[in-house]
């Protein structure tokens, strides 16, 4: 597939993919989002590739879905998952971690990718929000489910119902994001910290991922069980002995994935 609407590079072990329709803010259309799962399902099979990143601009992370591309659409039209919907679902299929490096505005669908991926490093000019309600719509990825779960039910019904902006202190406040960076060390410190996660056990990445999204989605003692299976797991991997041994002999590990 031929990307017009992201830029794809790696670094080292990591994929990095920029959000690049500059005149749009990165507004979030049917093409661009194909592009983007492309592009995260080539990196997630790309053995080279330990973790991802996914930024936009400056200006903008993403200001949301397409308005013009969607103003058009009927109910049937988005009922049946032609169009926006249909490709929105990929990125939750990604196994290797994702960090959002989030500058300017991530607002509606924009705040809502952020939010799906695994976790969020905001430059100190971030500003987060779902205005739907401005447009007589709701939120319809995510917004209204995972963001009570990062900032409270207060918060996230405050922002879903008056559309009113989060900064980036606040949102590190509230738990959105875990850190906020200045702006031109944005991509730096993302990077940095997808490299760390790079040189890890991939096993581990990913059973790590798995059992902390775990802890969204069921009760504490399902999440519990869910987590302890997955421990017990860790002993079947050639990386666990390595890990262990290297510990011991007070040298780095060096982990093979197995
Ligand atoms: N869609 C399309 N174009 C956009 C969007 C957008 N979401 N946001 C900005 N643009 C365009 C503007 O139209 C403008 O284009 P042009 O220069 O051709 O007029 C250009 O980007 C620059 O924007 P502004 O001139 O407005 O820039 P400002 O700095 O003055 O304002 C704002 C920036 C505050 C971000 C403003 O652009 C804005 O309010 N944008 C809309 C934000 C919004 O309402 N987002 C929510 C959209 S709805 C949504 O995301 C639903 C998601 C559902 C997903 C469901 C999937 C399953």
């Amino acid at each position: 597939m031929t990307y017009e609407n992201i830029l794809v590079e790696t670094q080292g072990k990591v994929g990095l993919i920029r959000l690049n329709r500059p005149k749009a803010l990165n507004a979030l259309n049917d093409q661009l989002m194909d592009e983007l799962g492309d592009a995260l399902v080539k990196f997630d099979a790309d053995a080279d590739i330990g973790c991802i990143v996914l930024t936009g601009s400056e200006k903008a992370f993403a200001a949301g879905a397409d308005i013009g591309g969607m103003a058009k659409f009927t109910y049937m039209d988005v009922f049946k998952g032609e169009y926006i919907t249909r490709n929105w679902e990929q990125i939750r299929n990604v196994r290797k971690p994702v960090i959002a490096a989030v500058a300017g505005f991530a607002l509606g669908g924009g705040c809502e990718l952020a939010m799906m991926c695994d976790f969020i490093i905001a430059a100190d000019n971030a500003k987060f929000g779902q205005p739907e309600i401005k447009l007589g719509i709701i939120p319809g990825a995510g917004g209204t489910q995972r963001l009570p779960r990062a900032v409270s039910k207060s918060k996230a019904m405050d922002m879903c119902l008056t559309a009113r902006m989060m900064d980036a202190g606040e949102a590190e406040r509230a738990g959105l994001v875990s850190r906020v960076v200045p702006m031109d060390r944005l991509l730096a410190e993302a990077m940095e910290a997808a490299t760390v996660i790079a040189s890890m056990s991939l096993p581990s990445v990913m059973m790590i991922k798995e059992s902390v999204n775990r802890a969204y989605e069921s009760t504490l003692a399902e999440g519990i069980q869910y987590e302890r299976r997955m421990f017990y797991s860790t002993f079947a991997t050639e990386d666990q002995k390595e890990g262990m041994q290297a510990f011991m002999e007070k040298r780095l590990p060096v982990f093979k994935n197995l």
